[in-house]
This record gives structure tokens, sequence and C-alpha cells, in this order.
């Protein structure tokens, strides 16, 4: 990873995407939306690197690899976002742009959905736009690139 990277995470459970209820998160697949962001990526000459684990640690792991160097990290932490201080913590000491993605709106879903531990360790936020939140997520880091 480089300056030109755009490091994409993507929490547990979204290897499912497009399995199981479409009317919360659409029918795309976790591989329909690396494209999206792939192509978002390669029209701005940026590197896309995507990736998805159902693992705490090595989400963590991923975030510190990211942590300094690269254009930006977008992360869908799906289930850890309303758990995991270690990922807030991790999140913490990223010195580039962060952007928080949810697919679905999760303000409007179940209360327990709606405390996220990533929000204020993070630097912009796209809920509840779909999958194309990714490619939106992605523009906000190429509009601040060079600031
Ligand atoms: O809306 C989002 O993007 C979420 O991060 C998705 C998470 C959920 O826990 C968050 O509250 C909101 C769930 C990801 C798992 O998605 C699945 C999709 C289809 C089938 C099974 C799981």
């Amino acid at each position: 990873m480089d300056s030109t990277t755009v490091l994409v995470l993507n929490g547990p459970n979204l290897n499912l995407l497009g399995e199981r209820e479409p009317e919360i998160y659409g029918s795309a697949t976790l591989a329909d939306v690396e494209n999206l962001c792939r192509v978002a990526c390669n029209a701005e000459g940026l590197t896309l690197e995507f990736r998805q684990s159902n693992h705490e640690g090595v989400l963590i792991d991923w975030v510190q690899e990211g942590r300094r160097g690269i254009a930006g990290m977008v992360v869908n932490a799906a289930g850890y976002t309303h758990t995991s201080v270690a990922l807030r913590d991790a999140m913490s000491a990223v010195s580039v742009p962060r952007v928080e993605v949810h697919i679905s709106d999760i303000s409007a879903r179940e209360e327990f959905r709606h405390h996220s531990y990533l929000t204020d360790v993070t630097d912009h936020h796209v809920i509840g736009r779909g999958v194309a939140g990714y490619v939106e997520a992605i523009q906000w880091v190429v509009s601040r690139r060079h600031r």
C-alpha cells in the first residue's frame, strides 16, 4: 500500500451480502461492491485495497497496517460497529482520512444499532445510502487529497 491506496475494510458477515435480507441491504454481492469501488478508484488514479474479515483482530491488524501513508480508509465494521472498543481504539490511531460506511440506515433500525463506537473516531460518515455509499466514501477521500 502507498499514498495512492484506498483501503476499504468490511467486517463480519458482509461476505454474505446479496444472499439474505435484500430488503435491508439490496441484492449486490460484496464482489459487486468491490467492482464499484475499483471503478471509482481507478477513475481517480487510485489503487483499491478491498478486504473483508469475520475476525475482530484481523480487522484491527488491517487498520493498523493502513494507519499512515495511504490516501484514506473506508470502514464498514458491520456488527463490530456496535460492540468493539478495540476497533475504535485502532481507528483512533489512524492519521489518514477515515470514513465510516453503513449500507443501511442504522439509526432507523433496532435500538442496539443506533450507537456506533466508530462515529467520533472517523472523519466522515456515509450511512443508509446502500452500496453506493462506498463510492461516496471514496469520492470524499478523493476530495480530501492534497489538502
Ligand atoms: O448497514 C450496514 O452496512 C451494517 O454495517 C451491516 C451489518 C450490521 O450489523 C450493521 O448494524 C449495519 C451487518 C452485515 C451483515 O450483512 C449481511 C447481509 C446479508 C446477509 C447476511 C448478513
